[in-house]
């Protein structure tokens, strides 16, 4: 049972039924940006939120307890998170009363929905790894979102995993997966995988009409975003990144949780930094989309 402290703000916006975001904060910490971009990010995605007259939510784990919505000392101790925790481990870090702990998209998605929110903005989801029939890892950020009536916006998978079996995975679990103002599932770093996207959408208040009419009661909709052209990655450069990180990490023996903050560190270090500014401008840009189409819904509220 899930039962978040829910900020001032957040509570209020939810009641008056104003639009809210929920943001996740794995990205906002040392493990998904290093310093201080990592703060720059949180400000950017915050501000894109609020320029819509729309509330940000972040969620964190802090002191046992689930939160939505953090106070300015909240927000520097997630900065500084290292600690990360998925949706099982939401109750393993209340029962054992961790310090922070960081919510991915996952552990995001059961606290949002908890608190009743209905649209969230992440950077890039997780899903199948490459190898993934070998060592079986599948991100439960997919099984999240088949789980969780939210709208989960997004500039794709990492372009890192396996894409053809994430599109695969979600198909299977019913998840409706969308392309705003796209034909293809974007990669994160660069706008096309080269994967047609299974349905394009042009306009908020299609997005918002999916989930109204999800077949699944539980079932979240998943809005992929490409990046910005001008903040996009040359394809054949990050390709060979990809390779070289995804090498480091298997010479390394790195496995499970690991793989994702390991991956990503080893891509920032490949591209001397230019993965940061490409990462920070898609999640400020998939911040703005939810917020535009919380408000569109005039809904904040699962509850309505
Ligand atoms: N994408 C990013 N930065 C991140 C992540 C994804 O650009 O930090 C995080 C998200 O929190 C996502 C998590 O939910 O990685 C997935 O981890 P795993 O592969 O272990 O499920
Ligand atoms: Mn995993």
């Amino acid at each position: 049972m899930i039962e978040p402290i829910v900020s001032d703000e957040v509570a209020e916006a939810l009641t008056a039924d104003r639009p809210v975001v929920a943001l996740e904060s794995t990205i906002f910490s040392n493990l998904g940006l290093p310093a201080p971009a990592n703060a720059e990010a949180l400000e950017l995605c915050k501000q894109a939120v609020s320029d819509h007259g729309a509330v940000p939510a972040v969620t964190a784990v802090l002191d046992g307890r689930p939160h939505v919505g953090l106070l300015q000392d909240q927000e520097t101790r997630v900065l500084q998170g290292t600690r990360k925790v998925a949706e099982r481990d939401l109750a393993v870090a209340q029962a054992q009363g961790w310090d922070v702990g960081v919510t991915t998209v996952s552990a995001t998605l059961a606290v949002a929905h908890a608190a009743g929110i209905s649209v969230f903005a992440t950077g890039g989801i997780g899903g199948v790894h490459r190898g993934s029939e070998v060592s079986g890892d599948i991100s439960a950020d997919l099984d999240a979102i088949a789980n969780h009536p939210v709208i989960t916006v997004c500039a794709g998978a990492k372009a890192f995993l396996d894409l053809p079996r994430t599109l695969e995975y979600l198909e299977t679990a019913g998840v409706p997966v969308l392309g705003w103002q796209h034909d293809w599932f974007p990669a994160f770093y660069t706008r096309s995988s080269g994967l047609p996207i299974p349905h394009r959408v042009d306009a908020e208040g299609e997005v918002c009409d999916v989930l109204r009419y999800r077949a699944r009661p539980a079932t979240g909709v998943l809005l992929t975003i490409p990046i910005p052209v001008e903040d996009e990655i040359p394809a054949a450069r990050i390709d060979a990144v990809l390779a070289a990180a995804l090498a480091a990490s298997d010479r390394a023996g790195i496995a499970g949780p690991a793989v994702t903050p390991y991956v990503l560190a080893r891509i920032e270090k490949e591209t001397d930094g230019q993965s940061v500014p490409a990462n920070l401008a898609l999640a400020r840009n998939n911040a703005d989309v939810a917020a535009r189409i919380a408000v569109s819904a005039g809904f904040a509220s699962s509850r309505r």
